[in-house]
């Protein structure tokens, strides 16, 4: 080939390819802009969004309600129904000195900055308590009464919930499940 014709061809596709990444970048710029208008950011915001956009929740927190009733699993009351109980009850019975009551449900699940409304439904002839020692909450349900309390959900985690009753302590409890903010279907 005739090398100033060699020459003119290399210098051409160098201009070409210089001209097709100038575009590339031109065009990424542009969809960060544009897409920065449509979520009502500033340009210089869209600038950063790309490094800070993933750790920030969106998520508005709520309040929920729930209602616990106590419920009687294996009690005194039930001896006369269940012929194993009164063995279980006795002295140095598996169930000496104990009840086995539970919360109805005894799973709650909130996000994150929630407010949780409780209230314990406790048709049954004993007190019991729905505490949550974490939170620093804590319900006396007198027999056949009901009893309601709020608080905020500030701390992720599962967190367990008991009443303190003695005769109950063991098998009386649940979990309140506080999930991070950013889990939450964002908004
Ligand atoms: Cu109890």
């Amino acid at each position: 080939m005739d090398p100033e014709k060699d020459t003119m061809f290399r210098v051409i596709v160098v201009v070409m390819l210089a001209v097709v990444a100038v575009a590339l970048v031109f065009d990424g710029a542009t969809r960060r802009v544009v897409n920065a208008f449509a979520e009502g950011q500033s340009p210089t915001q869209a600038a950063t969004s790309s490094t800070t956009a993933a750790s920030a929740s969106t998520y508005h927190p709520v309040t929920r309600t729930f209602v616990v009733t106590t419920v009687p699993l294996l009690v005194h009351e039930q001896a006369g129904q269940f012929d194993y109980l009164a063995q279980d009850f006795a002295k140095n019975g598996v169930l000496d000195g104990k009840e086995v009551w539970g919360f109805s449900p005894s799973t709650l699940t909130v996000y994150e900055g929630d407010t949780v409304n409780v209230t314990v439904v406790n048709p049954s002839g004993d007190d019991h308590t729905f505490t949550l020692p974490d939170v620093g909450f804590n319900l006396l349900v007198k027999a056949q009464s009901t009893a309601s309390g709020t608080f905020v959900a500030t701390k992720v985690g599962p967190f367990s919930y008991l009443c303190t009753i003695a005769e109950h302590s063991p098998y009386m409890w649940g979990q309140l499940v506080i999930l991070p903010d950013s889990a939450a279907p964002q908004s």
